[in-house]
């Protein structure tokens, strides 16, 4: 059985999505981020950041239970242990990298810096919103781009790479003016990977906690 530790965000939804898809048996636990239990010990146990999500695994490798942080690395472990939605082939293989690194480095973290200046801030300021929506805006005219030229991020086939992006599309894109208005590609696979069962019980899961 694995424990999910997780929030109803983009992060969070990449693996609940993941999860689902799988079908490997998971049991959800809601981190009350608000409540500060993220930062207690027993969580830091999990991920040392303190930042959700987090899964623990109690049939790990070997057979012994193993703690795995950042969504990235989740669902390449959930991948391999299933067997799936990460194809051999090393040039498919590739371009899932290349997409979830840019999407954990670039995308994710704009959007993360916009929500937090825009919402969060104690002080507002324009210069440090615009810069970040700016980014956010990089980052979907690129995947915009490539998706004019595929059904998915990594060619032709569903792969890890869509699940890692499709709630910074679907929950954080829809969050800036226009929401993805510009992006009709992203919109089309977007729509597409909106209408599948595992996607649509994964987005929902935790939206009714905390
Ligand atoms: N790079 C991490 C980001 C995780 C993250 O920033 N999670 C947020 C919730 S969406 C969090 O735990 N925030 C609490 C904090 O930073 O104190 C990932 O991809 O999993």
């Amino acid at each position: 059985m694995i424990d999910l530790y997780s929030v109803p965000t983009a992060n969070g939804q990449r693996v609940h999505i993941m999860l689902e898809e799988t079908g490997l048996p998971y049991e959800p636990h809601f981190v009350n981020l608000r409540g500060g239990e993220h930062l207690e010990k027993s969580f830091l146990d999990k991920n040392p950041f303190g930042r959700v999500p987090a899964i623990v695994d109690n049939d790990g490798p070997n057979g012994e239970p193993i703690s795995i942080f950042e969504g990235h690395a989740i669902l390449a472990y959930l991948a391999e242990k299933s067997g799936q939605l990460y194809p051999d082939d090393l040039g498919v293989r590739t371009q899932i990298n290349i997409w979830m690194s840019a999407v954990s480095a670039n995308l994710g973290p704009a959007f993360a810096a916009q929500f937090w200046f825009t919402t969060l801030a104690p002080e507002r300021s324009d210069m440090a919103i615009e810069r970040y929506i700016s980014e956010a805006h990089r980052g979907l005219r690129a995947l915009d781009l490539l998706l004019s030229n595929q059904d998915y991020i990594a060619g032709s086939e569903y792969t890890i790479a869509d699940i890692h992006a499709y709630p910074v599309a679907a929950t954080s894109g829809a969050r800036l003016d226009g929401a993805l208005t510009p992006y009709p590609n992203i919109r089309g696979w977007s729509e597409t990977i909106r209408k599948r069962e595992a996607v649509k019980r994964g987005m929902v899961l935790f939206t009714d906690a905390g």
